[in-house]
């Protein structure tokens, strides 16, 4: 069998961390004995054993003279567990295939060199556009320090999300709405807008039993809501206060008379931030990345999703689009006010798929 075939399993095993490992990656370890899959292991949650750990238990004894798969470098430091590479080193294994390297600053390269210096014998970059696109979030972060962005829309076919009145309940079926729930399952923060909030008042939570996805009890994590609200405009009595899951507020100025909560149902914080008169969506962001996001969501109406999009701050649109008409009276789907062809904002297709009655478009920006 080739790397690519066992790399592919330890990948299979690092996805079912999607949910839950946050703001750890998602990684996975395969480790093989003449052929035969003898460990197998995945990281489930931070503060917990890594991938390594677990596969190497399962391994025992098999692991001497064994090779490794892990999905990503193994890391060098001693964090809120011991290093994996030297954990590797110990049980004996003779040979480790790495998918990607470990961005963390942490990390990167010397996991490899510690092996390597213990006469290791390491291949590197086996499925790594596979492996990078599990762990897009945390990549980049690592990177950047900001968090990865994907903003979700739904329209209509003739891209209008709402009547003018603001109703939009409902234009995608139950299958997109269930796809978004596992969208926010898989993401550290949601972010919406005041206008959302005081037009639909959702409670922006995850609903386990609506996702469809299987999960230890207690894996299951809310993701932090954040609503950003530059004129404090929305009230204590919003139903997002009353569900279970920590709050963020962002506002330009915080507010003399502060939202307070029963903080046994969750934290509820205020960040500010200003710049040219509105929220400071970058300055938010780089917060979110300083808390440990990977992964935010932006559920919002037009405003927000144009505003994300025109400071260049989105990585990926997820657009349900439902087969229906909303008119010409309907509103648009960004706020994005453009007026020659050389200002278009050009993406690409990622992805596209129907999830019940509607089409699910995903796509990334054109980088010029
Ligand atoms: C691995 N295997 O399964 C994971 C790794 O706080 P700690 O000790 O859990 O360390 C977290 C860091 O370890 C994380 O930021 C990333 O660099 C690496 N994650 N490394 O060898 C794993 N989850
Ligand atoms: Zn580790």
């Amino acid at each position: 069998m080739n790397h690519e075939y066992y790399m592919a399993r330890a990948l299979q095993l690092a996805k079912l961390g999607l949910y839950s490992t946050s703001p750890n990656p998602r990684v996975g370890c395969v480790i093989v004995r003449e052929g035969v899959i003898v460990g197998e292991g995945w990281h489930k949650k931070a503060g917990g054993p890594h991938a390594e750990v677990h596969a190497l238990q399962d391994a025992g004894d098999m692991a001497k003279g064994a090779t490794a798969y892990v999905t990503l470098e193994p890391c060098a430091h001693t964090g809120r567990t011991a290093p994996c590479a030297q954990g590797l080193i110990e049980a004996g294994i003779a040979e480790v295939i790495g998918a990607t390297r470990d961005p963390n600053p942490l990390v990167s390269g010397r996991g490899y060199d510690m092996l390597r210096d213990a006469d290791i014998e390491v291949t590197e970059h086996c499925l790594q556009a596979e492996a990078e696109a599990l762990n897009a979030g945390f990549m980049k972060r690592m990177r950047t320090g900001l968090p990865w962005v994907r903003v979700k829309l739904a329209q209509s076919l003739d891209g209008r999300t709402a009547m003018a009145s603001g109703e939009s309940q409902w234009i995608t079926g139950p299958a997109a709405r269930r796809d978004v729930q596992r969208l926010r399952a898989r993401s550290c923060a949601v972010i919406t807008g005041a206008d959302s909030i005081l037009l639909d008042n959702p409670a922006m939570t995850v609903r386990p039993e609506e996702t469809g996805i299987e999960l230890e009890e207690h894996l299951w994590r809310q993701p932090l809501r954040v609503v950003i609200d530059g004129r404090n405009r929305i009230g204590g009595d919003a139903k997002l206060f009353a569900q279970k899951g920590d709050v963020l507020i962002a506002t330009r100025k915080i507010s003399a008379d502060p939202i307070t909560r029963d903080e046994k149902l969750g934290k509820l914080a205020y960040w500010s931030g200003e710049s040219k008169g509105k929220v400071d969506l970058y300055a938010l962001l780089q917060e979110l990345g300083e808390r440990g996001c990977n992964e935010v969501l932006v559920e919002s109406g037009a405003a927000l999703a144009g505003a994300f999009v025109a400071a260049g701050l989105v990585d990926e649109l997820i657009l349900y689009c439902a087969p229906t008409l909303l008119g010409s009276n309907a509103r648009p789907l960004l706020s994005l006010p453009l007026d020659s062809m050389k200002e278009q904002i050009r993406w690409h297709w990622q992805d596209s798929r129907q999830v019940g009655d509607d089409l699910r478009l995903t796509l990334r920006p054109v980088k010029l």
